[in-house]
Formats: C-alpha cells, sequence, structure tokens
C-alpha cells in the first residue's frame, strides 16, 4: 500500500476546495441577480484513505490506476431545493470551460436498487501545481435537500449494518426514499402554482395600469 497519501492527495484537496469555492460563488451570483437561486449549499470532500482501501478491494483496483480508475476520490455535493434545479445545474457545468464531464448518472431518473436518489457528473479537472497541470478526475453529486436527508441516514445506517440490512429496515428505507420523492414532487407542483399565481397578478396588475 501507499507509503505517501499526503502527496497523492494533494491534488484531490486542491480540487475539492476549488470547486467548493466556485459552486458557492454561482450561488452567491444567483443571489445578486435576484433570480431563483438553484444552490441551496456546497459540500466537499477528499475520499477517507480507508474508504479508497476499501474499494480499491472491491473493484480490484491496482495502485498504479487509482487515479484513472477511481473517479470519486474528489467529491463535490451540491444541494437543491427542487428537482428542476438540478438539471438547470447540469446544464450550467456541462457548458463551463474550467472542467470537462466525462460521464453522467441520472440515479434521479433511474434510482438504485437502494432507493437512492441523485444527479452524478464524472469530470475531469486541470489544476495547477508546482510541476504543472495535472488533470484530477472528481465526482459531482446534485441532489434536493430531501434526497439528501434520506442519503444521510441511509449513509449511517449502512455504516451501522455494513452493508447488511435487515429485510424490514431494506423495505422502510425502500419507502421512506418513495416519500422523499413525493415530497420532491409535491414541493415542485406547489412552486408551479405559486409561478402561475405571480405571472396572473403581474399580468393583472399590469392591466389594471393602462
Ligand atoms: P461517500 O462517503 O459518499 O464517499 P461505488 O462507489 O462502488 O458504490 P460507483 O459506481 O463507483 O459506486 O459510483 P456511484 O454509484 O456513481 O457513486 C457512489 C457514491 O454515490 C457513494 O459514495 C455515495 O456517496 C453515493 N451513493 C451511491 N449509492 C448510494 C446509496 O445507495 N446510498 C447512499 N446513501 N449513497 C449512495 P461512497 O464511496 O459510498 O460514499
Amino acid at each position: 500500500m501507499k507509503e505517501d497519501w499526503t502527496d497523492f492527495l494533494l491534488p484531490y484537496k486542491q480540487t475539492t476546495s476549488e470547486l467548493k469555492a466556485k459552486f458557492t460563488s454561482l450561488r452567491d451570483q444567483f443571489r445578486l441577480s435576484q433570480q431563483h437561486v438553484p444552490i441551496e449549499f456546497v459540500t466537499a470532500r477528499v475520499k477517507p484513505i480507508d474508504s479508497i482501501i476499501e474499494k480499491m478491494q472491491r473493484r480490484n483496483i491496482v495502485e498504479t490506476n487509482l487515479e484513472t480508475e477511481m473517479e470519486d476520490i474528489a467529491g463535490i455535493r451540491i444541494m437543491c431545493q427542487f428537482v428542476d434545479d438540478i438539471y438547470q445545474l447540469v446544464k450550467l457545468i456541462r457548458k463551463r470551460n474550467d472542467l470537462s464531464v466525462i460521464e453522467e448518472r441520472d440515479y434521479i431518473a433511474n434510482e438504485k436498487e437502494s432507493g437512492y436518489r441523485s444527479y452524478h457528473l464524472i469530470i475531469k479537472y486541470p489544476v495547477q501545481l508546482l510541476e504543472g497541470q495535472k488533470n484530477v478526475l472528481a465526482e459531482i453529486q446534485i441532489r434536493t435537500l430531501a434526497m439528501n436527508f434520506w442519503a444521510t441516514i441511509e449513509h449511517s445506517l449502512n455504516y451501522k449494518y455494513n452493508g447488511q440490512f435487515p429485510v424490514e429496515l431494506e423495505v422502510r428505507l425502500k419507502r421512506a426514499a418513495e416519500a422523499a420523492f413525493q415530497l420532491d414532487q409535491e414541493m415542485s407542483a406547489i412552486r408551479e402554482e405559486i409561478k402561475d399565481a405571480q405571472q396572473e397578478f403581474s399580468y393583472r396588475r399590469g392591466n389594471d395600469k393602462r
């Protein structure tokens, strides 16, 4: 196993902190422009060494292929209010020229067996290091607050049960995932109604002034 993880992980650390700053700044730009803000908050992490080693063993990844085969050593998570916000952000990310999208996994349209929902983008991000530019793979996960609530709880239970849930718990978690998704759909419907009502209101005000 690697002797010096600090050196190896440095570009990933830099990638996560740069991307977090960029997406936080994007949120601030939306706020300033008085538009609906599609980003609620952003988190970033470098995968812990024990998780990297566990995944290397599970996926048969050899050390020399780590940089090309493990796509989520650098991870960014963006939380949104609405499902539509997720797809708006995906479009924005595809257009950026400071990174390139190399793979997309829509676990919202195609939820995982566990009930997990999120939109994943695997990107290539160039970081500037002492020795020059290096392209780093990173995973951006975009989810609603409800999806994040479910995933956070399920992730900690997974840890507790070591990935082997009792059947009843598995069923309840799937039900909870469905309830979270229903909540997202209900909130989107309410949002559309509010938008329609606001448009109707401004149209009427416009007519009254004539
Ligand atoms: P952490 O702590 O977030 O780093 P694999 O990593 O082998 O499971 P794959 O195909 O490499 O899967 O990548 P995938 O499925 O696109 O994304 C893996 C990451 O997505 C996980 O990372 C989780 O963050 C999240 N994820 C995927 N499936 C689930 C799920 O069923 N429940 C929850 N809570 N999260 C999920 P890590 O490394 O597991 O965790």
